[in-house]
């Protein structure tokens, strides 16, 4: 193991950063500076670790896998990096001594939130596991200097307040301008040709340059002293006023290399599950994938004399089709730079490259457009037409005659260059993130391309990381699970397994259930300092915490909400097990309708929380800024995890996962990985309801759902909806919600009504409520339930999900670090 931790020194290594960071003694220093100290400590543990597994690689020379992505969601790193170096009680105990609280000085650090949601967490859950089971990866991603923005409810309404996470400077990362690249855009490509080889060479001129230098981030494996790297890019000028192209009279040139350098980091789209067509956006793609790829083949180079065989030792993973530039921009640097010819690269490229699809939104597909792509980047471009030239010859030739096949998979189309089609004709893997997903995958929205080449495509149903959701984020939990079955399910997730024989034991129930208590006290402290609200740790802690959008359905919750108070209202009598409603969503800055539905909750909130009447039988909490660090209080708290999107649209889902390793039964729909978790836990221990994938595609290709029937038919439903306009939760602006109830019932647009089949579920969503609560009554059955859950979560660990992208994909070796 790695060297043994040795309080003194660790206490002496503390009060030296805080002298030599801040000239200050213990007793002056803030808790911030407290917690950037105690950082650089930990970090001069992870360095050693750092090095000696870099050592080892150099040594082995094993494959790599580079998971490149647009997001990585880590969260905060001081506490995660302690539990993984086994630390975490150490340095506890260690900073009690001399009177600082471990918990108040992992609050100082910001949430590294460079991503918007479930992509960017899985990327980060992802690095965790590869680390902990010994895989040489590299995450790949940008810098952002703004990451994913702060969200502030100012009269019910989200506000975005910019997220300056590196003010304080950042212990944890390393800034490499050894490494850096430069990145090429515009100007127009000249075609050379070479009497020597009797080949066509293409140069890029009259581009901008931008300079992209990495930082390095320490991915810290859990106990076993290796430790990988995501590397984010930062751009930079590449010389600020070079004095010969002043003297050319190229100053415009230089400032405006300088404005791109400044903005192509500035900022993370904050789109979930959508695609906006932005020029910057695409700028920041091929920003980092040209220096990642750069940086690859570099490393390779090192070593290797025969480019040819690069996919030997590496693999890209292309976390949605945000990195599909690499294609084109792999292929442009074995022909362009290393003087392969195209069906040499394309050998090697379409051995290195592997694509994931994380939805099936048709919002989210990115198409760009030819006129902006191929002047943004004019050699990509190029290649990509080739690409797509040979491809459509391949279509062609396997259906003759057959346009429609043509004009549905080709990659360039309609002034479009399409992303997903380039990745799927380059890449040698396409998967799907949960078994629902990709067989709708292969028999819907890819059916042409799984037709033509079955055999790339496959499934990894999505995990998470224990260690952070667990043995951080739950230590109550943690500590029983390991007095009861040892530590191993740290490392070995389906080991908690074991936990069943509890299930009905009285004593074990009980204890489970005072330690769910005890979460939900923490939380309920949470939200009294954080939201000014009291709330009942007695009451049901009903939870829906997810980006906000509609088909994940945070407005069928509040609509039901709205329909228990009126049965409240209506029936003071009836005998109401107390409920808190819990909500946490970001909506993306610009989606309005996502927006109103985060007014709509606060308000009705508002009316609810604020009617004395009601005796404490309801409340609804919007927890502001949802984010990684709060989560990890929230999962540990819930009792009922809302899983309710329309089936078929949620490609996995992940916050899922988390709730049920945390004990809390799912309330969902039959999709993503719901399925899979209702297969593992029994269908008794979950509460199911609504419109099967099958029946909500079938309505769409075929028509027949008719919302206006049912809110003709149903009055509770109606009476709802009525509220929506006659200013029950908006006295002073009845119209206020107008636009949700059209959305419902279409009485203004041309698209279908409820696009989100809200009313065709709202009956039988309200129906698995009444056996939420009739379950919740009965203390040994919810108790022997919540731990079933938590029994039967082995199966979503990200290890597992990892290992068979290890096995199925990427083929990797597993590295063992010498103490
Ligand atoms: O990826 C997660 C899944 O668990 C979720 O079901 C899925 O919704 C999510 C464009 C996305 N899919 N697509 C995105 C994010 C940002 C963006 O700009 C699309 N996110 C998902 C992990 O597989």
């Amino acid at each position: 193991m790695s060297k043994k931790f040795n309080k003194k020194e660790f206490i002496n290594d503390v009060k030296a950063n805080v002298r030599a960071l801040y000239r200050r003694n213990l007793d002056e220093a803030t808790q911030q500076q407290i917690f950037q100290a105690v950082s650089y400590t930990v970090k001069d543990t992870i360095i050693d670790n750092w090095l000696a597994t870099q050592e080892q690689y150099e040594k082995d020379d094993p494959k790599y896998v580079y998971y490149m992505s647009m997001e990585f969601l880590m969260g905060r790193a001081l506490g995660n990096n302690l539990i993984n170096l086994t630390e975490y009680e150490d340095v506890k105990e260690a900073l009690a001594e001399i009177g600082f609280d471990l918990n108040v000085i992992e609050d100082q650090e910001p949430d590294a939130a460079l991503g918007n949601g479930g992509l960017g967490r899985l990327a980060a859950c992802f690095l965790d596991s590869l680390a902990t089971l010994g895989y040489p990866a590299y995450g790949c991603g940008i810098r952002y200097r703004y990451g994913m923005f702060k969200q502030k409810i100012e009269d019910g309404y989200q506000v975005e307040v910019p997220d300056n996470w590196l003010k304080d400077g950042n212990p944890f990362e390393l800034r490499r301008p050894e490494y850096a690249k430069e990145v090429k855009f515009g100007g127009y490509v000249r075609v050379v040709y070479d009497e020597k080889t009797g080949r066509n060479h293409f140069v890029q001129e009259g581009y901008q340059v931008v300079r992209a230098v990495p930082y390095d981030f320490p991915i810290v494996g859990y106990n076993n002293r290796v430790v990988n790297t995501l590397r984010v890019w930062d751009a930079e000028a590449v010389s600020e006023f070079q004095l010969d192209s002043f003297d050319k009279g190229d100053y415009r040139k230089a400032v405006e290399q300088e404005n791109l350098a400044r903005n192509i980091v500035e900022v993370l789209y904050p789109n979930d599950n959508h695609y906006a067509g932005k020029e910057l956006r695409l700028k920041q793609q091929y920003f980092f994938i040209s220096a990642s790829v750069q940086a690859a083949v570099s490393k390779y180079k090192k070593k290797h004399s025969d480019i040819r065989k690069f996919y030997e030792k590496a693999t890209f993973q292309l976390n949605d089709t945000h990195p599909t530039v690499a294609v084109a921009e792999l292929m442009r640097i074995l022909i362009d730079e290393e003087g392969l010819t195209w069906e040499e690269a394309w050998d090697v490229t379409t051995k290195t490259c592997a694509y994931t699809n994380h939805t099936i939104m048709a919002e989210a597909l990115e198409k760009w457009p030819i006129e902006l792509f191929s002047r943004l980047l004019p050699r990509i471009y190029q290649i990509i037409e080739e690409i797509n030239r040979r491809f459509v010859a391949e279509i062609e030739a396997r259906y003759p005659g057959n346009f429609e096949k043509v004009r549905k998979m080709a990659i360039i189309f309609d002034g479009q260059v399409k992303m997903a089609h380039l990745a799927i004709a380059a890449g040698y893997s396409v998967n799907g993130v949960a078994e629902l997903h990709t067989e709708i995958l292969k028999k819907q929205e890819l059916k042409d391309f799984y037709e033509m080449m079955p055999e790339k495509f496959n499934n990894k149903t999505n995990g998470i990381t224990q260690r952070r959701f667990l043995l951080h984020g739950n230590p109550l939990l943690a500590a029983w699970v390991t007095d009861h079955i040892g530590d191993e399910w740290i490392t070995d997730l389906p080991q908690i397994a074991k936990l069943k024989v509890y299930a009905d034991d009285r004593k074990a129930q009980q204890e489970f259930m005072n330690i769910k208590y005890q979460n939900k006290v923490r939380l309920a402290k949470y939200i009294r300092e954080h939201n000014g609200i009291e709330v009942d740790p007695r009451s049901i802690f009903d939870v829906q915490v997810k980006r906000l959008h509609e088909y994940k359905r945070q407005l069928l919750n509040i609509l039901h909400v709205m329909y228990l108070y009126n049965q409240i209202k209506d029936h003071p009598e009836m005998d109401f097990y107390p409920r808190t409603f819990i909500f946490g969503a970001k909506a993306a800055a610009g989606y309005r309708r996502a927006k109103l539905t985060i007014k709509l909750i606060n308000s009705v909130a508002d009316v609810i929380n604020n009617d004395a009447s009601i005796k404490n039988k309801l409340k609804v909490v919007f927890i502001e800024d949802y984010r990684v660090s709060n989560a990890e209080l929230i999962f540990a708290a819930a009792d009922v995890s809302e899983q309710i999107s329309t089936a078929s649209k949620e490609a996995s889902g992940t916050g899922n996962m988390k709730f049920m390793l945390n004990g809390a039964p799912t309330l969902g729909t039959m999709d993503g990985a719901n399925v899979e978790i209702v297969k593992e836990v029994g269908e008794e221990n979950a509460f199911i309801f609504g419109l099967s994938a099958d029946e909500v595609i079938n309505y769409e290709n075929n028509g027949g759902y008719y919302p206006e029937n049912i809110f003709n038919s149903d009055q509770d439903i109606r009476r709802v909806l009525m509220q929506l306009i006659n200013g029950t939760y908006a006295p002073n602006d009845p119209e206020m919600f107008r636009d949700i109830y059209d959305s419902l019932l279409n009485t203004k647009s041309s698209d279908r009504a409820d696009t989100y089949f809200i009313l065709a579920d709202f009956k039988s969503y309200a129906e698995a409520q009444r056996r939420v609560e009739e379950a919740y009554r009965d203390e040994a059955r919810w108790a022997k339930m919540a731990m079933l859950n938590t029994a039967c979560s082995g199966k979503f660990t990200s290890d597992r999900t990892i290992q068979q992208y290890v096995d199925e994909i990427w083929h990797l070796d597993k590295e063992v670090i010498e103490a």
